[in-house]
């Protein structure tokens, strides 16, 4: 078991880079001037750089002025949980007005896919979890290693019409076992940027009705697809209202721009107010062992925007802004792509919605563009837009161009 000469440790072996952040970590490397990073989904101004929003800002202020380093309670703090719940299902959602929902602060977008999967491995009888294909590739680890061991995928994308494969899914949700945890992207699809339609958003509750399943929404980019809150929520509304059990992970990094500051909340809806309270003590029992409270600078931050009319009023005109450069940004790639000479057929660009676009381009197509143009992206062919601005969209368009004539 140990090797005398090399101590306790000598048989660990080099672990694999992240398969996203790991290109992070590749750009930073490279003393290359002209450099890319197109790797991870984090929004950036038309000069590069990291957004604090004015609303954020304004907000910290608040909080920066009244210290409190207490400890949190095990859920969090309690208007953070009521505050996210609302924005995620509505006012007037009956989830919200009959007190169905357990809502835990946990951290960001993983910790609360973290600690609502431990908690389905306690507490749900089926150990299946459906996921897209492609997906966020950390859905594929969190679930089995909480214990939700029976990972599947359905088909999702069709790289034939670079959109939904919305009869490959159907076809495999109905053959998957009753009662599966499905998980889908509340909107954003991370990494295709193809979401279904109102019409097939529609098709796949009846699906998961039909075979019992249990939804668990991930949200991670409300309000950063389309720029509106609401209209980003639809899907998870929809299922609410039709009186659907379900799990939903918010995350406030991307919409907030609060990435490092790990805010999220895990929400169970559940049938009635007493099981959500029984539901809210066994979330407490996940979380303690975990990481036994969360932390509550970012989450204090939230909860002023969310509260402070005129904070949130502002929150939603720039979130409404960082949408719209993300968008233009696909319209001038799409038109740069053309302008360049680029094979094949670009419309998904501008098709698709969120923070990615998935460009179709292939493994060795991308691996020539990084050690060729330094452009660092995943190798999946995934490009965060939000890392372009007016002046990269024509190089990647030339880079692009170049690498599709060099590996056909
Ligand atoms: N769910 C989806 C679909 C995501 O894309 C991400 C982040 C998360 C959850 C988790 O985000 P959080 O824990 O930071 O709230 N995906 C990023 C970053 C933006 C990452 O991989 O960590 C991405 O580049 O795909």
């Amino acid at each position: 078991m140990t090797s005398a000469a090399g101590g306790l440790f000598s048989h660990v072996e080099q672990g694999p880079p992240d398969p996203i952040l790991g290109i992070a970590e590749a750009y930073k490397k490279s003393t290359n001037p002209k450099k890319l990073n197109l790797g991870v989904g984090a929004y950036r101004t038309e000069e590069g750089k990291p957004l604090v929003l004015e609303a954020v800002r304004r907000a910290e202020q608040a909080v920066v002025s009244n210290p409190d380093h207490e400890y949190l309670p095990i859920t969090g703090i309690p208007e953070f949980n009521a505050l996210s719940a609302r924005l995620a299902f509505g006012e007037d959602s009956s989830v919200i007005r009959e007190n169905c929902n357990a809502t835990v602060q946990a951290l960001s977008g993983t910790g609360s896919l973290r600690v609502g999967a431990e908690f389905l491995a306690r507490h749900y009888p089926v150990r299946t979890v459906l996921l897209p294909s492609p997906t966020w590739p950390s859905h594929n680890k969190i679930f089995p290693l909480a214990g939700v061991a029976d990972v599947r995928a359905y088909r999702y994308f069709k790289p034939s019409s670079r959109g939904l494969d919305y009869e490959g899914m159907l076809e495999d949700l109905r053959k998957a076992p009753e009662g599966s945890i499905l998980l889908l992207h509340a909107c954003a699809h991370n990494p295709t940027g193809v979401d279904p339609s109102l019409d097939q958003w529609r098709g796949i509750l009846e699906v998961a009705k039909e075979k019992k399943f249990l939804p668990f929404f991930d949200s991670a980019y409300q309000g950063f697809a389309s720029g509106d809150l609401e209209r980003d929520a639809t899907a998870i509304r929809m299922f609410a209202d039709e009186g659907m059990e379900m799990l939903l992970a918010q995350s406030y990094a991307k919409n907030m721009g609060l990435y490092g500051e790990r805010v999220g909340a895990l929400t169970v809806v559940a049938r009635d107010a007493a099981i959500a309270e029984r539901v809210e003590s066994q979330l407490k029992l996940v979380i303690r062992p975990m990481f036994s409270n969360p932390p509550r600078f970012g989450a204090a931050i939230v909860v002023k925007v969310l509260q402070d009319p005129e904070l949130y009023a502002l929150w939603r005109k720039e979130l409404k802004g960082m949408a719209d450069r993300i968008n233009g940004m696909r319209t001038l790639l799409f038109q740069e792509l053309q302008r360049a000479g680029a094979p094949g057929k670009w419309s998904h660009i501008v098709e698709q919605i969120g923070m990615f676009s998935f460009t179709g381009l292939s493994k060795p197509q991308v691996e020539y563009l990084t050690a060729k143009w330094h452009v660092y992206m995943t190798l999946d062919g995934r490009i965060s837009m939000a890392g372009l601005n007016q002046a990269s969209c024509r190089y990647l368009a030339e880079g692009i161009a170049d690498a599709i004539r060099a590996c056909p």
